[in-house]
């Protein structure tokens, strides 16, 4: 394409950003690519056809399973064990980690942490809602089944993270520790193309993200943060959809607020598969992620769906609010 640089052209421009890139970590980004084209098509008419009802199944959030998790569940799963770069996945929609059985994906390199679709109980009132992922080289043999070590790997030992957000166009922004770049769908090819070129955020924003129904059950250095925040009459922007608000952040300048309460003093967000992709980002661009005490990403993890207070963004912001949580 004359002009358009598609994901698949700057993935393999890009392999040499990697010492011994043997082409394996491209082609495992662009199964990505493929996968979330399928999982895109699909949320897109998720209005016309019976898949935004629940599933019926619940997953380990004890959330009732949307159709469209299942499905995209399934897309990723797929296309990533036939992709053969890939061991195992471990995703918020299975209790357990898949660890690939078959000849060809026991050789993979990597394994993926995943939410397949974050947000999906925005899917039938027809909000952005997104994916995202880890990738790790595995710690175990090749020839080997996947362990639970080779998820349970800290946020700096990441080759690459990113997520796709399905809103008014879809895009693709991801990282493998050379910067952000985010590409966007283009509908009439069925290509990602590059469109935001190495996104940086800015050190402060006038934007800050929190369910402030959480007010009274935050530490008094969040609700004295959110007091400071309209005495200087910053703007509150809150979708209830994680990838919406970290990518309008990220662009835009802010900070995104998940705090542990009273009654969940972990939080809610899931560090392998939320936090942690997100974190690789924001550091790339500039930006910073922190549980209120430790950046995300030196958080050495206990088991795969643990959760973490969660302060990510632009720096400045995110320096405040630990600032205030720690005083
Ligand atoms: P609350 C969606 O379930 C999610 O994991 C994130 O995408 C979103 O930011 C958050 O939870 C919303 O949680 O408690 O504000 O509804």
């Amino acid at each position: 394409m004359i002009g358009v640089t598609t994901l698949d052209e700057f993935i393999i421009d890009r392999q040499d950003d990697f010492p011994f890139a043997t082409g394996d970590l491209s082609r495992l980004l662009r199964d990505i690519g493929f996968a979330a084209k399928i999982v895109n098509r699909e949320v897109n008419k998720a209005g016309l056809v019976d898949i935004t009802g629940a599933a019926g199944s619940e997953n380990i959030q004890g959330e009732q399973q949307q159709k469209l998790d299942v499905f995209a569940d399934q897309v990723f799963i797929k296309a990533l064990r036939s992709g053969g770069e890939v061991c195992g996945i471990a995703s918020e929609e299975n209790d357990d980690f898949v660890a690939f059985e078959d000849d060809l994906a026991r050789n993979g390199k990597y394994v993926v942490a995943i939410d397949p679709l974050d947000g999906s109980s925005n899917i039938d009132v027809n909000v952005s809602i997104g994916t995202i992922f880890s990738i790790y080289r595995r710690k175990s043999e090749k020839g080997t089944i996947a362990n639970l070590q080779d998820f349970l790997q800290a946020g700096t030992e990441q080759v690459a993270g990113g997520y796709v957000l399905y809103g008014s166009s879809s895009m693709l922004v991801y990282t493998t520790g050379a910067g952000v770049n985010g590409f966007t769908l283009d509908p009439s090819i069925g290509e990602f193309c590059l469109s935001h070129p190495s996104m940086k955020t800015a050190a402060k924003g006038k934007i800050y993200s929190m369910n402030e129904g959480n007010y009274y059950q935050s530490h008094k250095g969040i609700q004295t943060y959110l007091d400071n925040c309209k005495k200087q009459q910053m703007t509150a922007r809150y979708i209830g959809s994680l990838v919406a608000d970290f990518h309008r952040n990220l662009i835009k300048g802010g900070v995104y607020l998940y705090p542990g309460t009273s009654s969940a003093p972990n939080g809610k967000l899931r560090l392998l598969y939320e936090c942690n992709p997100l974190a690789f980002l924001i550091e790339q661009a500039g930006g910073k992620a922190t549980d209120g005490k430790r950046r995300i990403m030196e958080i050495q993890p206990s088991e795969l769906h643990q959760r973490c207070p969660y302060f990510v963004g632009s720096k400045d912001m995110v320096d405040e609010i630990e600032g205030l949580l720690n005083a």
